[in-house]
């Protein structure tokens, strides 16, 4: 019997994402297939089908018309698949080892087919565990340099850059970060999430005039720097890994924002993880850190001097301005990530899954009090190492 297919959108079923595998020739005939919806995100229906005698699978993803997290009540533009397919596209023509393959993208169902990455694990989830990735920051490192040096004016033909700026303009996706990232959780806004215990510690925030100026100029930078196409949300969940391999996923935020954004998120999401962590178990996240940084900033050099395209590459003392740049927005962004992970909308596992009431709220004070640390103190550190003192300081000025 034939099998009709949709070609306006509405959302998948498991039967539907069976269908959609066996049309696109993607199992050989008669394949026994099996499908389960196992998305956990907060946006979109994610569905793995499998050959239940190999194992092998694919991944059907598909946007809803809104956000899952909130419901039907917050509609968004389904044109966020699109935006993640050729993102995915972009990045792995520079770095096809750290992302996904996209076997199929469909505009109007809103759906991206890909490789199946179970035989790795969610990042956080491993680091939630106590895993440590050794691999992890040298490749996070590598893939933030080769796309944004690539994608960037320093990289590419300036007019082209300009014409895959424009394909990537992505206004709801960044209203939401400018909203959940940048504004709400430095106001007493409805969006805001955070046990009744905290409301000294968030109401000191909202009335801290410092701090709302120095976040305002990071909120600027987000809305006015178009420097490469970034990944937008490369947060501890957005990473697939194991001991070998890591590979980047969701890139429906992606657009051309600032160098500093996406290590930015990566660094705070490593540090709200230490903060879960005993003591004698953090130097892992903070080695990572600075490593990512090395990682990025050799590479990120090696192909300025190798592969720019602008004039004035060779002038001197404007890489190290870049870089020194894009350090100190990295520090800033990361404050601001670790406090809206902490009080804003999205809250990260890493934090809310700490059994013990009193240690999980004194842990979401000591980030509170962290992202302040890296919004205010960003541009006074020269190295990450210094992200170390910062921390403990700022843990044992809570503790004082
Ligand atoms: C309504 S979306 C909430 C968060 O989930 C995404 O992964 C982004 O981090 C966003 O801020
Ligand atoms: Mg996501």
């Amino acid at each position: 019997m034939p099998v009709s297919h949709p070609t306006v959108y509405e959302p998948l079923t498991e039967q539907g994402a069976i269908s959609l595998a066996v049309r696109l020739g993607l199992f050989p005939e008669g394949t026994p297939l099996a499908c389960r919806e196992i998305g956990d995100g907060n946006l979109n229906l994610v569905f793995r089908v499998v050959d239940q005698q190999t194992k092998k699978g694919i991944i059907v993803k598909q946007a809803l018309p809104y956000a899952k997290v909130v419901g039907e009540s917050w509609p968004l533009t389904l044109k966020r698949a699109v935006i993640e397919s050729n993102a995915l596209r972009t990045f792995a023509s520079y770095v096809p080892q750290y992302v996904p393959k996209v076997y199929y993208s469909d505009e109007s169902l809103a759906i991206t087919v890909m490789e199946d990455l179970s035989h790795l694990q969610i990042a956080r989830k491993g680091l939630i565990e106590g895993k440590t990735y050794p691999l992890l920051s040298q490749h996070i490192g590598e893939f933030i340099a080769k796309t944004s040096f690539y994608t960037s004016d320093f990289g590419m033909n300036q007019q082209e850059k300009k014409q895959l700026a424009q394909s990537f303009v992505n206004p709801e996706l960044c209203k939401i970060t400018e909203d959940l990232v940048f504004t709400d959780p430095f106001f007493n806004h409805e969006t805001n999430n955070f046990e009744d215990e905290l409301r000294d510690d968030v109401e000191a925030l909202w009335n801290d005039d410092k701090l709302r100026l120095e976040v305002a100029k990071l909120k600027r930078k987000f809305l006015t720097e178009g420097d490469a196409l970034i990944h937008g949300d490369l947060h501890t969940g957005s990473i697939f890994a194991s001991d070998e391999e890591t590979k980047i996923i969701d890139p429906e935020f992606a657009f051309y924002g600032p160098f500093g954004f996406d290590i930015g998120q990566f660094f705070a999401n490593l540090l709200l993880n230490a903060l879960s962590r005993p003591e004698q178990q953090q130097e892992p996240l903070f080695a990572h850190i600075d490593k990512t940084w090395d990682v990025f900033a050799t590479i990120f050099s090696d192909l300025w001097r190798t592969h720019n395209v602008e004039p004035y590459a060779k002038t001197e003392g404007l890489l190290e301005d870049v870089l020194h740049h894009t350090f100190i927005d990295a520090i800033g962004f990361a404050g601001c990530e670790v406090i809206r992970r902490t009080i804003g909308l999205a809250h990260v596992a890493d934090l809310d899954g700490i059994e013990d009431k009193e240690e999980r709220l004194q842990a979401k004070r000591y980030a509170l009090r962290l992202g302040r640390s890296l919004i205010l103190q960003r541009e006074t550190l020269s190295s990450t190492k210094e992200i170390r003192s910062l921390f403990a300081q700022t843990v044992l000025a809570a503790t004082n």
